[in-house]
């Protein structure tokens, strides 16, 4: 009888933890804040005079004392991609219509091969480069790819057309970190390109960052990771 009510008293522990998952899933479901383009002036461009945005996004191969972990959806998930990289501080972005946008990386992870070239590449930028360390290019070796931040509709989309793909460098094996373990001199990729009408993307990496079998999965289709919202507003 002992033993039997011991099983028992295990047995509800269990389900209260449980329970208790659930309940912390639901409170952290929500989404990360958006990040919204600042103005920062004007740029000519051939579509006339147009308002000039700008975004800075920072990626980290893992969270640390320095920079927290993005939100969890789930106690789970905070655990399954506890060490992933991802991009900070959020991945819901939002820029205006019609207007040139700016994007300001910082690349702090290493890297390696990507398996498609095209996405060692850069796609969609109004001149068809990006700056990569004060230089432009249109591509980098595919044998030293980071990440990717790689913009698209949904497969359904009834909006404006948008593809935009450009490959994030990455930073040697044997770079200098600081106490956080980031590169001390990591990489920066600006890239600007001009919107059109308003339209809901997404957006995502093609680097296949996640580890082992993960390679694809984890980080790289989650939301606050390696994934998130491009919102085009008018
Ligand atoms: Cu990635």
């Amino acid at each position: 009888m002992k033993r039997f009510l011991m099983t028992f008293v295990l047995v509800l522990a269990g389900v209260a933890v449980v329970a208790g998952i659930g309940v912390f899933s639901s409170i952290n479901q929500e989404e990360p804040a958006t990040l919204v383009a600042k103005k920062i002036g004007t740029m000519k461009t051939d579509k006339g005079e147009l308002d000039h945005y700008e975004l800075k996004l920072d990626v980290y191969p893992n969270s640390s004392d320095k920079v927290p972990p993005p939100r969890p959806t789930s106690a789970l998930q905070g655990i399954q991609l506890s060490g992933q990289p991802f991009y900070h501080p959020s991945t819901s972005l939002q820029v205006p219509a019609n207007s040139v946008v700016t994007i300001h990386f910082t690349q702090y992870d290493s890297g390696g091969q990507i398996y498609n070239p095209y996405f060692a590449k850069v796609h969609g930028t109004m001149d068809g480069t990006m700056k990569w360390n004060g230089k432009d290019v249109t591509e980098i070796k595919p044998t030293e790819v980071g990440h990717t931040f790689t913009v698209h509709q949904y497969p359904e989309a009834n909006q404006p057309y948008l593809f935009l793909s450009v490959p994030l460098p990455m930073n040697a094996g044997n770079a200098k970190t600081d106490k956080a373990g980031y590169p001390i001199d990591p990489q920066k990729v600006s890239i600007t390109f001009i919107t059109g009408d308003a339209g809901t993307y997404v957006w995502n990496c093609e680097f296949p960052c996640g580890d082992l079998y993960q390679e694809f999965g984890g980080p790289m289709q989650s939301r606050g990771w390696m994934a998130g919202t491009f919102e085009v507003v008018a």
